[in-house]
């Protein structure tokens, strides 16, 4: 089933995979434009490895159908996230492999890739029975969703001309969306990171709004959704104030025009369109359109906003049933979540509606939002592109800044929350590798490959890479030393990193610093009585997953021979490691450390199985079939108001808490790909 990820556009009895294996399904299943050439196509493309497709009694998938095959698909459009759900739905009922096989090769040959890749993602991830496969890397699948058309020209030219074995790897320049006359372009290596944009997907994947419902219903689904893009928000912003930008702004009056415009220069190799640009100034409208089946006013979603502010506001919100329901201090901020996002977990669509899905539709149409010039979304419309306009973090910072009003109504954390009696922290420091002054991190550009053949269609087989630069930094090593004056015991040692000084260089105030609090770590320990030393590698973080994981289906990410696939999914979701800390700027950008040991009978989760092999990115992606491993407040000890006369971060420390200055150095050099690194294609 997996060789239908292979050239997603190209039909199934087109040889897939590396041995070349076509589908044989029977002709019923067939696009009909082929139907009447059958037999010819048959002897085309005869491979010897054929894959029998049993014929099944098929469901009805009229509602996915009716999305054309070259249309562009959006989940946060609500008429094409019905069609993928249902899509969904009809392979999560498949009763054996085989059927959902057929019905899989079904859907690929007759509807939109995009939507089926989305489907067969999310119903391979949660059926019992597709344990132990690999989901490839969208940036193979779909790599015209995160590379300059100008690639695949070459990327084409490559493949039919050029030897597998003098294949050269095609560059992506670094700069081609813009220039630094834009200013927000200084940050675009973060908001164009491969990774990124991959994390991004993924997690989506694994938490999607829309679908079965026992799909959806995952635990403190709706507040991971506050915390995961808390999360892309503080590190965004720190990534700004160390190019010296301002934090960003929130979009708040949706009548002004948008300053920010941005020009993906990508093409929709399956749509066959331009991804359209969004120029500077541009004016959100209302959004009618009856060719997605969709309208609504930027009056409703300012109803909405005013009632969910309303609702934080009362402490409650109102049910499907006209009951109140309290936003209490454990369960409020993963129901206000589920009802911002919206997932259909929201306790009461039709009051506080679709809010976050339809702004980024709103920003997404803005350039044709009645369609009259027959224009697709913008890459905002896409989570696996979202991340790359700057709009994106705008939006978000709305979206934040309501999850704060929630958190700001809550009691503040007691000193009794926050220490761990018996617990001290004495000193902390960061090593770098190399010879790096102590509590010094340094970041570099680093250049590495990644194949796109899986997704150039209708070319030649055999790997075509593409070679990108991204962020690096030096890996480094956390020195922990912790005085416990009882027996022996656990904690949870959680480790942030903030900017020190805000964009006037004066030190900041807690009560702005905690929204800029970026999680680098968090694990178990075990203390001893008396002196403890705890030593940590950055590459061992609980948020990030290795390079290998993010693009490949490599070593580090392979699961164990018949390994389990949702483990493997929950590999591939994870911020990227080469993103994890800030670039920093060539003086060395002062930013805070913070390590806090808690106490572990607040945080320890009981539940029984397996944590997996994946469980390492739990912190923003949760864990499979499990618990989220830490029963805090996602965000804990940050996610509230400070206590009374904590104004600043020094003043908020209790014992088993301890901050130091850390410097980060970004040097202007480029690493070449790694010998060896490339990838092989599986
Ligand atoms: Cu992840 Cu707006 O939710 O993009």
């Amino acid at each position: 089933i997996l060789k239908l990820f292979d050239r997603p556009t190209e039909p199934s009895f087109m040889p897939k995979g590396d041995d070349n294996s076509v589908f044989e399904a029977p002709s019923k299943y067939l696009n009909d434009r082929f139907k009447p050439i059958k037999s010819d196509l048959d002897n085309r493309f005869g491979s010897t490895n054929k894959i029998q497709v049993k014929d099944i009694n098929l469901p009805d998938l009229s509602l996915p159908e009716m999305l054309p095959r070259r249309a562009n698909f959006s989940l946060f459009i609500p008429s094409h996230r019905k069609m993928a759900a249902r899509m969904i739905e009809v392979f999560m009922g498949m009763r054996s492999l085989d059927d959902f096989t057929a019905a899989a090769v079904y859907c690929h040959d007759r509807m939109n890739p995009y939507m089926f890749i989305y489907a067969l993602s999310v119903a391979i991830l949660h059926r019992p029975d597709t344990q132990g496969l690999r989901l490839p890397s969208l940036c193979e699948v779909f790599p015209d969703k995160y590379m300059d058309r100008a690639l695949f020209s070459q990327a084409r030219e490559e493949s039919n001309l050029v030897p597998v074995e003098s294949r050269v790897p095609l560059e992506i320049p670094r700069d081609y969306t813009a220039s630094d006359l834009d200013i927000e372009h200084r940050v675009a290596y973060f908001r164009e990171d491969l990774g990124i944009n991959l994390h991004h997907w993924h997690w989506h994947l694994v938490y999607p709004f829309d679908a079965p419902r026992e799909i959806v219903n995952k635990d403190r689904r709706g507040e991971l959704f506050f915390y995961m893009h808390q999360q892309i928000m503080a590190r965004y912003n720190m990534e700004r104030l160390c190019n010296n930008l301002a934090r960003t702004k929130r979009l708040v009056n949706w009548r002004d025009p948008l300053e920010e415009g941005y020009f993906p220069k990508l093409d929709s190799l399956v749509a066959s369109r331009v991804w359209p640009p969004r120029f500077a100034n541009t004016k959100l409208s209302d959004v009618y359109r009856e060719i997605d089946q969709i309208k609504f006013d930027l009056q409703d979603l300012e109803r909405w906003r005013d009632r969910i502010y309303a609702a934080i506001h009362s402490g409650t919100v109102v049910n499907d049933d006209g009951q109140f329901v309290e936003l209490s201090e454990s369960r409020g901020i993963d129901i206000l979540g589920n009802i911002l996002e919206a997932s259909i977990l929201s306790i009461n669509m039709n009051l506080y509606g679709d809010i976050h899905n339809l702004g980024h539709v709103a920003i997404a149409l803005c350039h044709d939002p009645e369609g009259k010039n027959l224009e697709t979304f913008s890459i905002m419309g896409d989570p696996a592109t979202a991340m790359r306009d700057p709009i994106f973090y705008r939006w978000h910072a709305f979206v934040d800044d309501i999850f704060q009003e929630h958190k700001n109504t809550l009691p503040r954390y007691t000193q009794q929350q926050l220490e761990y009696s018996g617990v001290k922290i004495t000193s902390v420091e960061v090593q770098s590798d190399g010879q790096v002054p102590k509590n010094r991190l340094q970041t570099f550009w680093q250049r590495s490959d990644v194949d796109l053949s899986r997704g150039v269609d209708f070319t030649p087989r055999g790997n075509v890479f593409a070679r990108f630069t991204h962020l690096q930094h030096t890996p480094f090593t956390y020195k922990i030393q912790v005085e416990n004056n009882g027996g022996p015991k656990m904690g949870t040692c959680r480790i942030f990193m903030a900017p020190k000084f805000d964009e006037r260089g004066l030190p900041m105030l807690l009560r702005d610093q905690k929204v800029l609090f970026v999680e680098l770590d968090k694990f178990t320990v075990n203390l001893k009585s008396n002196k403890n030393t705890i030593t940590r590698k950055s590459t061992e973080s609980s948020v990030t997953i290795p390079f290998e994981r993010t693009f490949r289906n490599l070593e580090a990410g392979r699961p164990a021979e018949g390994g389990d696939l949702e483990e493997f999914n929950y590999c591939g979701c994870g911020w990227p490691q080469h993103m994890l800390i800030c670039k920093g700027n060539a003086e060395g950008y002062p930013c805070e450390l913070f390590v806090m040991i808690s106490n572990i009978n607040d945080d320890r989760v009981e539940q029984s199985g397996n944590q997996g092999q994946c469980s390492d990115a739990a912190s923003y992606c949760g864990i499979r079939n499990q618990l989220y491993p830490d029963r805090r407040s996602m965000g804990y000890p940050f996610d509230r108001l400070p206590r009374q006369r904590a104004d600043t971060l020094r003043q908020f420390l209790t014992p088993n808490m301890m901050v130091v200055d850390v410097a980060v150095q970004h040097t202007n050099r480029t690493v070449e790909p790694q010998a060896g690194a490339k990838a092989r294609r599986n």
